[in-house]
């Protein structure tokens, strides 16, 4: 019996690619994309494209298990095999303990990108803590200070659709490793550029997409929101802007140009390492060629102005009125567009049946390390992990660990892998891949929804976020008939917002067509849609180039420099004058598919730092040596490789030059699978970005030196 089952990947990527697995006497044999799919066209990235192997690998996570030897270790004989009753039994007496002696803040969940699909993303889980009353989680790792920033400026994430990059003339890549990690993008753009289309790329790494690009401008990171205040500068000084456009859609345009004359270009060319007359030839081809469109990505708000920047960059296409055109208007998350009924997945009223009858104080993700080992009153006693390898993923690693270490921390890990986070777990519990249950799955870089079937059956004993929020609930007690909805009646539920832009779309649709287009033109799908040609999503109807709301959070209302602390242009740079890019794999999704075989092969340059030779020879540092990175927060041990700081597209043994002199990069992987059991986030900072609560990762300064080629690698 062979058949082909419609699913949707759930992964942490704008792509939302449509898939076809092949099931065969209940078996997966082959996994494609789905060439239907108007978007994703039918190819999956190289991660994806290998799920197979994720899916069956040996490794997984297929028992529930428990710890038998001290935090922190790992291997064999560490865990042994329990039931689920037994696990169940240990969690809920051990949460009503907790709860019952300390409150039930005491208890933290800990979710993110594992899975983003809307019931295993979050639904019964909320609902779950909710009503428990733990700690609520502020989910701030990724991309709040670049949300809150889209919305304070347009009033909703929406933006321009993937389609109608064929149609732009000139593509400015922000901050975007658009072939690394938003591939599906690629092909409109390689379509672009066939009619004669320019990709400029702004980045201070060159990526592939940089290298391609045919102008790749290496900005000093954390540095963006000059670069364009400084565009905006020369674009008002010429009258390149939208005078019409703006003064009916925009509000603040005053306040932004009373901001502009400090940003002139020989200043801003000071700050972000681009030359003055680039920034005047970037602005005047920005300005001048129709149409014209930003891919701006998460990359620029990982520093810690982040928020500013976002702000500034989403001002460009509002005052060239960018927005009317086919082609135009810039696009950071499309997510917004999709108005499903959150609120009926987390039923957040449900806290108000918790034992503090109110909702539960908040903890932000960022700061994990604070938490666990400063928190006071009460102190986060017992902690449930899943989609998320924290242990991996969060900065301060040395302070995630102690706090991970804790004895007295009673830590529940449900995972598909062994990662860097369970080996801190009591109890680990095995979960579904997207393979074994089923999703509503919406998309942040394309308007398409799609339902992801279930093809096989769990294997070994894994349940799904959902099954097992809702078991766990039923053995805590709780008598909500909310705990019973089937995953089917949540779907409807999500869909049953009432929005126009879901009219129509029911369950059984997609359940027929497994695509469909969101209404978003009022009129046949497919046909352009401009989101913001006639006014934005704000109260008054008008983008805000000044908005009232930042002040009260310490913000310039409209936007203005302010370089990151851990940045080359404050004092801290003299003692660590290096700025570390602590980037994510291309063939990796953060730190999942580290751990794969196959998946290694495609990423041959874990463990090395990647160094300009400006920076390496003074430090005595030849290409391949052992060297040491570090900061005050800690050290990594890592292979160095030597770049030459080379602006033009001419390859080095094959290989382009990845960094330019004061930055240095590294890649993000499973911290026990590098030397000395620790990985970049060792280095990066908790700090927040000025917007959102929002991740600093990119805001890193650090020192390099030659290691001895023995010397140990540390371990916090
Ligand atoms: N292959 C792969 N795909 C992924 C992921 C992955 O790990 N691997 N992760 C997924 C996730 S969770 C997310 S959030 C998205 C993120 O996708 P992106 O938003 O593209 O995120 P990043 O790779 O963090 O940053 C993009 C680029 O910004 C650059 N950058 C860093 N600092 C600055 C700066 O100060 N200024 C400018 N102009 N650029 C800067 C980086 O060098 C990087 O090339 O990708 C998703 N897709
Ligand atoms: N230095 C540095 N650090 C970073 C970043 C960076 O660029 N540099 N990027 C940051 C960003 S943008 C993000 S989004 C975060 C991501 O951090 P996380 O949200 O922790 O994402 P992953 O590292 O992909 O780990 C997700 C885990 O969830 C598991 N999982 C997958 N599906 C399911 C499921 O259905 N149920 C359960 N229970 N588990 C599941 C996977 O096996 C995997 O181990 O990392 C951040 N950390
Ligand atoms: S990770 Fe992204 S590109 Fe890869 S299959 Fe999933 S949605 Fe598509
Ligand atoms: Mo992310």
């Amino acid at each position: 019996m062979k058949r082909i089952v419609h699913a949707a990947c759930p992964h942490d990527c704008p792509d939302g690619c449509a898939v076809l697995i092949t099931v065969e006497d209940g078996r997966a044999t082959k996994i494609q994309g789905d060439p239907e799919h108007p978007i994703t066209r039918g190819f999956l990235c190289g991660k994806v494209a290998k799920y197979l192997d994720r899916v069956y690998s040996p490794d997984r996570v297929l028992y529930p298990m428990r710890r038998l030897a001290a935090k922190g270790r790992y291997g064999h004989g560490v865990f042994q095999r329990i039931t689920w009753d037994e696990a169940f039994d240990e969690i809920v007496a051990r949460l009503k303990q907790i709860s019952a002696e300390f409150g039930p803040e005491a208890i933290l969940p800990y979710s993110y990108g594992g899975n983003t699909a809307v019931l295993n993303g979050g639904s019964m889980d909320r609902r779950f803590f909710h009503r428990l009353g733990a700690s609520r989680l502020h989910r701030s790792i990724c991309s709040q200070a670049g949300e809150d920033a889209i919305i304070s400026v347009y009033g909703r994430k929406m933006g321009t659709e993937p389609e109608q990059f064929r149609h732009s003339k000139y593509i400015l890549a922000w901050g975007a490793n658009i072939h690394g990690n938003n591939i599906h993008l690629w092909p409109f753009i390689e379509e672009a550029r066939r009619d004669g289309a320019k990709l400029v790329v702004i980045d201070p790494y060159r990526t592939r997409t940089a290298a391609v690009a045919d102008w790749h401008i290496p900005i000093h990171p954390g540095t963006d929101v000059a670069l364009a205040l400084g565009l905006m500068h020369v674009i008002v000084r010429e009258g390149w802007h939208d005078e019409d456009y703006i003064s009916r859609y925009a509000e603040g345009f005053d306040e932004l140009k009373a901001r502009l004359p400090e940003y002139p270009p020989e200043r801003v060319a000071q700050w972000t390492g681009v030359a003055k007359e680039d920034i005047e030839r970037l602005a005047h081809e920005y300005a001048t060629t129709r149409p014209a469109v930003i891919r701006l990505n998460y990359g620029i708000q990982r520093a810690q102005n982040g928020g500013s920047a976002v702000r500034a960059v989403c001002m460009l296409p509002v005052i060239t009125g960018s927005w009317k055109e086919v082609g135009g208007g810039l696009q950071l998350s499309l997510s917004g567009a999709f108005q499903l009924d959150r609120a009926a997945m987390e039923l957040q009223d449900l806290a108000y049946k918790n034992p503090l009858g109110r909702p539960a104080r908040v903890v932000n993700m960022v700061q994990l390390g604070q938490a666990l080992t400063e928190l006071d009153s009460p102190p986060i006693k017992a902690l449930m992990v899943y989609n998320s390898n924290p242990a991996a993923v969060c900065p301060e690693q040395h302070l995630v660990r102690r706090g991970l270490k804790r004895d007295d921390l009673f830590s529940v890990v449900h995972e598909q892998f062994f990662t860097d986070t369970t080996d801190f777990a009591d109890i680990v519990l095995p979960a579904t891949t997207f393979f074994e249950h089923k999703d509503l799955v919406p998309a942040y870089g394309h308007y398409y929804l799609q339902v992801s079937h279930q093809a096989i059956e769990p294997l070994g004993e894994c349940k799904s976020n959902v099954d097992l929020f809702r078991q766990l609930a039923l053995r805590m007690g709780f008598e909500d008939e909310c705990f019973h909805d089937p995953a089917d009646s949540m779907i409807d539920a999500a869909l049953a917002s009432g929005v126009p832009q879901l009219k129509g779309i029911t369950r059984e649709r997609l359940e027929h067509d497994p695509y469909v287009r969101l209404n978003l033109d009022g009129g046949g799908n497919g046909k352009p849609w401009l989101p913001f040609a006639k006014g934005f999503a704000t109260p008054s109807g008008k983008a805000h180039l000044h908005n009232q709301e930042l002040i009260a959070l310490g913000m310039d209302p409209v936007a203005s420099f302010i370089p990151p602390e851990e940045s080359r242009h404050r004092a801290a740079g003299k003692r660590y004058p290096l700025e570390l890019l602590a980037r994510k794999a291309d063939n990796f999704l953060n730190s999942t598919f580290v751990n794969l075989p196959t998946h290694q092969k495609m990423e041959p340059h874990q463990g090395e730092l990647e160094i300009s030779i400006e920076d390496a020879e003074p430090r005595g540092i030849a290409d391949g040596d052992r060297v040491r990175v570090f900061n005050d927060r800690g050290e990594i041990f890592l292979r160095a490789r030597v770049e030459r700081p080379s602006t033009s597209a001419t390859a080095r043994n094959g290989r382009h030059s990845a960094v330019q002199p004061g930055v240095v990069g590294a890649r993000l992987g499973w911290a026990k699978l590098a030397p000395g059991g620790l990985n970049i986030n060792v280095l990066t900072s908790a700090r927040l970005t000025d917007l959102g609560g929002g991740a600093t990762f990119y805001s890193t300064l650090v020192q390099v030196e030659r290691a001895a080629a023995t010397s140990g690698g540390s371990e916090g």
